[in-house]
């Protein structure tokens, strides 16, 4: 019994040496009728001055509701945007009027789509920090939660450089 203990700590502690994108422990987060899960980020670079914020909201209520704004001391200022497929280039927007959370559905933030842009960062990220943001829903309120921060990771979610971003 002993042994098996022994070997699902060493799991456990092998998944956190490698960084792997293994969700941390579950961190769950109830809101009225949201379910928000997994609220994570990746390790900035060097002088990176921006990072994606990543999480998965479940409404299990009847009616819509939508996150309009969110903030964090980490950032200077955090949009909510979308990346789309533009004349074959990735490009992402800000969703001026935020984003809808229908009832019965789950929206998932994750590279390559929805996501947190966490602008005019006043430190890095790094691996194994929590960084506290408040996210603002029109319905739930005000959230509060943390994104765990992963590693680097090789495919860093595309287009974070701006440039291809229009207005
Ligand atoms: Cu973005």
């Amino acid at each position: 019994m002993k042994n098996i203990t022994r070997t699902f700590a060493c799991a456990a502690t092998l998944f956190a040496l490698l960084g792997a994108p293994a969700p941390a422990p579950a961190q769950e987060i109830k809101a009225g009728d949201l379910v928000i899960t997994q609220p994570w980020s990746r390790a900035t670079p060097g002088g990176a001055k921006i990072a994606g914020g990543y999480l998965t909201i479940e409404n299990k209520g009847t009616a819509p509701d939508r996150l309009t704004a969110v903030s964090g001391d980490i950032a200077g200022k955090v949009e909510i945007h979308e990346m789309a497929m533009n004349n074959g280039v990735m490009t992402m927007r800000p969703l001026d009027k935020g984003l809808a959370i229908e009832p019965g559905k789950t929206v998932k933030l994750a590279p390559g789509g929805y996501h947190l842009m966490l602008m005019d960062l006043k430190n890095p990220l790094k691996q194994g920090e929590k960084v506290p943001l408040e996210l603002q829903f029109e319905k739930a309120g005000k959230v509060a939660l943390s994104l765990d921060v992963q590693g680097v990771g090789a495919q860093a979610p595309a287009g974070h450089d701006h440039s291809g971003m229009k207005k």
